[in-house]
């Protein structure tokens, strides 16, 4: 998918409905958002690598692109209140200008040049996986592949096996993973949904006609990606919601449109099914289109041996209708209570509820502290005394500081040196600020064959160990399993963060035998992370209820770069939920003395 164009297209399409002509139109800042600009930047960055330009200028995109999609307020919001982007870290008044023209515009006609110079779709093939700026040059150079279509067909016949640099193996790789990012092209984060979804809610809340308004589907059980939104509302007119809801600023295509149904695609690429659901029939319909699919089949399998009927309307005795209006009823109506939409996916959650056994699932308000983040010591936005006042008012009582270790050189990890000046600024903030514990932590590296990047006499005087893989990610299963196992039985390691290394939408896990890793966490009392950043949630919610079934406890961390990311924690929480995790499997619920005895 082309996000200029998508943007680009939806800009059209709104001045002229609204505005007439492109002259007369003044940008309206509330439609893009932060992942379009990281988006085009990043795009900038590799297309600049690949025409092999001055690298500091490549870095400045980059880094740009990770501040701006790291950030949870919106930049077109500051540009709307006229705020100074130069601000922002790493933003200077050249970047700030093309911010500006993206967030005006929807495009940055830097990058339709760089495209254009570079006379083929680079940007598309380096969303391959382990295909960077130079692989996709040299294989343009050597076959003259310009796009997706023309390398998956070069695979298929063979030729990039011959290439030289590329072999066989590669070649399959390469097929299969064009076949993956086509799937995954059609989904969005959770995160990048609720960017949509709120202010499409609160527009909808806003119609006085409107009574009910909730968005059910994958989103509402808080699935880490969606695939479309799926929008109930209930009104006294089916039309006036319709013709309300098509109007709305953000929709750049309306794909159908009647009188209690219709779909329209936002700006953003993501679709919108809403449907106006009459009030008796709220809960059966919340109920059936919140999913998922494989839940409301054994919802209706119960349903039909208890002889009754269950549809989108209600739930039936013959002709009757005996539930319907909330979803409450309609479990009670089949003997159930409510179940959680986190856990409808018909993994075991109905014969639970039967038995009156399902989990009393872990909260926001249960969590205490925040065992992973960052701060401008590396590559984070704000000090250690910024970061402990604001996790202070969210109510914690203890944070850790956990710097990068010196081989992350992007990150600007520490070396020995600078960790233990990071040590002796922590103890002091301990000393200015109350309320709150900052604990001392490190985020180290896990080398090549297992150990560690830091030495134990370090270690030694740190409170938090997190140990975690940030490259050579493509090691055999065995051999990933090995390296990770021998990090986590190493004495001084407390932590294993975001165990599979999986980003959403961009890389897949690498390959490591989680049933072994739950093994040797139970043996040696290794916490496992889930970490919360929205493009991460890894550990994901399978191995969350492994961790469970294994006894093995896990910390649900922000891995916060700057204050506005400690809100990912709500992530963090949804994901443990869809894991059936309960308050007793998270370290973090407890207070900072009964933590600190959970660790090893
Ligand atoms: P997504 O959009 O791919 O992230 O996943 P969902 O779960 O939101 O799926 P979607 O949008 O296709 O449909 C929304 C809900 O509607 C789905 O979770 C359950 C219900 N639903 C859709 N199609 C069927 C069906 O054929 N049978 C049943 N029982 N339910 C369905
Ligand atoms: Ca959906
Ligand atoms: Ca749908």
């Amino acid at each position: 998918m082309d996000i200029q164009f998508r943007i680009a297209n939806f800009f059209v399409t709104v001045r002229y409905r609204i505005y007439g002509p492109p002259n007369s139109y003044r940008f309206n800042a509330m439609h893009v958002v932060n992942a379009d600009i990281e988006e085009i930047f990043r795009k900038v960055a590799d297309l600049l690598d690949i025409q092999n330009a001055n690298p500091f200028r490549i870095r400045a995109y980059r880094n740009a692109a990770v501040t701006i999609g790291r950030m949870s307020g919106n930049v077109a919001d500051m540009v709307a209140r006229q705020e100074d982007l130069t601000e922002l870290p790493g933003i200077g008044a050249d970047l700030s200008k093309k911010i500006l023209e993206i967030v005006e515009t929807g495009r940055l006609r830097y990058l339709d040049t760089l495209e254009k110079n570079a006379g083929a779709s680079f940007s598309e093939l380096m969303d391959i996986p382990g295909l960077g700026p130079r692989k996709v040059r040299a294989l343009y150079d050597a076959l003259g592949t310009r796009n997706i279509d023309e390398l998956e067909a070069a695979a298929r016949e063979g030729e990039i096996s011959s290439v030289p640099g590329f072999g066989e193996k590669t070649e399959q790789n390469i097929l299969k993973e064009i076949s993956r990012l086509r799937e995954r092209s059609r989904r969005l984060t959770w995160h990048a949904a609720r960017q949509a979804a709120a202010p499409l809610v609160d527009y909808m809340r806003g119609y006085d006609e409107i009574r009910q308004v909730e968005i059910a589907g994958s989103f509402r059980r808080c699935r880490a990606t969606v695939g479309d939104l799926d929008l109930l509302v209930s009104c006294r007119r089916g039309a006036d919601a319709i013709s309300h809801f098509t109007g709305y600023d953000d929709v750049s295509d309306i794909l159908s449109s009647g009188t209690t149904r219709s779909s329209v695609v936002l700006r953003s690429g993501l679709q919108v099914d809403l449907r106006v659901i009459p009030q008796v029939s709220w809960g059966a319909a919340l109920l059936y289109f919140t999913g998922s699919k494989q839940h409301n089949i054994s919802v209706r399998k119960r349903a039909i041996s208890r002889g009754l009927k269950i549809n989108e309307y209600g739930v039936f005795r013959d002709h009757e209708r005996i539930a319907g209006r909330s979803e409450k009823e309609v479990y009670a109506s089949l003997g159930l209570p409510f179940i959680p939409p986190e856990i409808r996916e018909d993994r075991g959650e109905i014969d639970a509820a039967e038995q009156q056994k399902l989990p009393s699932l872990v909260r926001l308000e249960d969590i205490r502290g925040d065992l992973h983040m960052h701060t401008t010591a590396t590559d984070g936005h704000n000090s250690i005394r910024e970061m402990a006042e604001a996790e202070k008012k969210r109510g914690y009582d203890h944070i850790a500081i956990t710097e990068h270790s010196r081989h992350v050189r992007i990150a600007h990890g520490l070396d020995t040196e600078e960790l233990e000046r990071h040590i002796e600024e922590i103890d002091s903030v301990n000393e200015e600020v109350e309320g709150i514990t900052v604990l001392k932590g490190v985020e180290v590296d896990i080398l090549e064959d297992g150990s560690l990047d830091l030495p134990d006499t370090v270690l030694q005087q740190l409170d938090i160990v997190i140990c975690a893989v940030h490259y050579q990610f493509n090691l055999s299963e065995k051999e990933q399993t090995r390296r990770i196992i021998r990090a986590m039985e190493h004495p001084l390691t407390q932590i294993l963060a975001h165990p599979t290394g999986r980003l959403l939408s961009q890389r897949d896990p690498y390959e490591v035998d989680m049933e072994q890793i739950m093994n040797v966490a139970r043996q040696t009392g290794c916490v496992l992370e889930l970490n919360a950043a929205p493009e991460r949630l890894d550990l994901n919610e399978i191995h969350c209820r492994m961790a469970k079934e294994h006894g093995v406890r896990v910390s649900i961390d922000s891995d916060a770069h700057a204050i506005s990311d400690l809100e990912y924690m709500a992530y963090g929480i949804n994901q443990a939920r869809r894991g059936w995790l309960e308050p007793a499997d998270v370290i973090n619920t407890r207070p900072l003395g009964e933590m600190l005895k959970l660790l090893k």
